[in-house]
């Protein structure tokens, strides 16, 4: 019985690291065709008679992205394929993040990926948080590289006295963003009060009081 159960464990082990990722190619490109009308895993290809060195290319984050929002100050500029219709089924893409002083990128997850940046300039505190809870945290500065395990919580802050931006490599085409702060309290529709409330264990006043906030 225990001997099953090893094998199981091992064999979901086995599963989730070698099937965690996107799925591999089956021919040489497949560039996005996002006016097909079709949904699938991905996107449908263009015909590849169609494809130009433009589907392959982004300028979009040779300069800093603009920082709109000052409670943050940090600003994500994707390089993933929505930008680059090239990147789809190859399983990788970029983004880069600019931030402010004090700028903050919150705390958030990526479903589909590992994260791994590149410090460009500046100095940052950055870390992620294990399923036990344990905080992964390290100053990082220009140059260095840290990682950020697929799904798992993390942040990056601005500590310098210096413009600061990171250069970040995905193991995804799409790796998808989901912050915490955002999710729960600024859904449509709502996630109901009590269940905030219940969850943080603090009273729905204060669970307005977040929620005007972040709106
Ligand atoms: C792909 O494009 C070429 C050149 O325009 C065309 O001859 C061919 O019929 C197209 N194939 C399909 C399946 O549409
Ligand atoms: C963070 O970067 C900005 C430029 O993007 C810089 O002006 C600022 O001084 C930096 N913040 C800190 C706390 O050093
Ligand atoms: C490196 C890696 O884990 N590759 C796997 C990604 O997922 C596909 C299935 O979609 C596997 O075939 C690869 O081995």
């Amino acid at each position: 019985m225990a001997a099953t159960g090893a094998v199981l464990l091992v064999l979901l082990a086995f599963t989730i690291g070698v099937f965690a990722n996107d799925s591999d190619m089956l021919q040489d490109v497949c560039v996005a065709d996002r006016e097909s009308g079709i949904f699938v895993n991905g996107f449908p290809c263009k015909n590849i008679s169609m494809i130009t060195a433009e589907d392959f290319f982004f300028a979009g984050i040779a300069q800093p992205g603009k920082i709109t929002n000052n409670i943050l100050g940090s600003k994500v500029t994707g390089a993933n394929v929505q930008d680059i219709p090239g990147l789809n089924t190859l399983g990788v893409s970029m983004a880069r993040v600019d931030f402010a002083p004090y700028g903050l990128n919150p705390p958030h997850i990526h479903p589909r990926a590992t994260e791994m940046i590149f410090v460009l300039k500046g100095e940052l505190y950055v870390g992620f948080i294990t399923t036990n809870n344990k905080l992964i945290s390290k100053v990082v500065k220009i140059g260095e590289t840290f990682v950020f395990p697929r799904g798992l919580a993390h942040f990056q802050k601005n500590l310098s006295k210096y413009p600061t931006a990171v250069i970040a490599a995905f193991n995804s085409q799409l790796p998808g963003t989901q912050q915490f702060a955002a999710a729960l309290f600024t859904s449509k529709p709502d996630v109901p009060n009590d269940i905030l409330a219940q969850a943080f264990n603090i009273n729905t006043k204060k669970v307005e009081m977040i929620r005007a906030g972040l709106s």
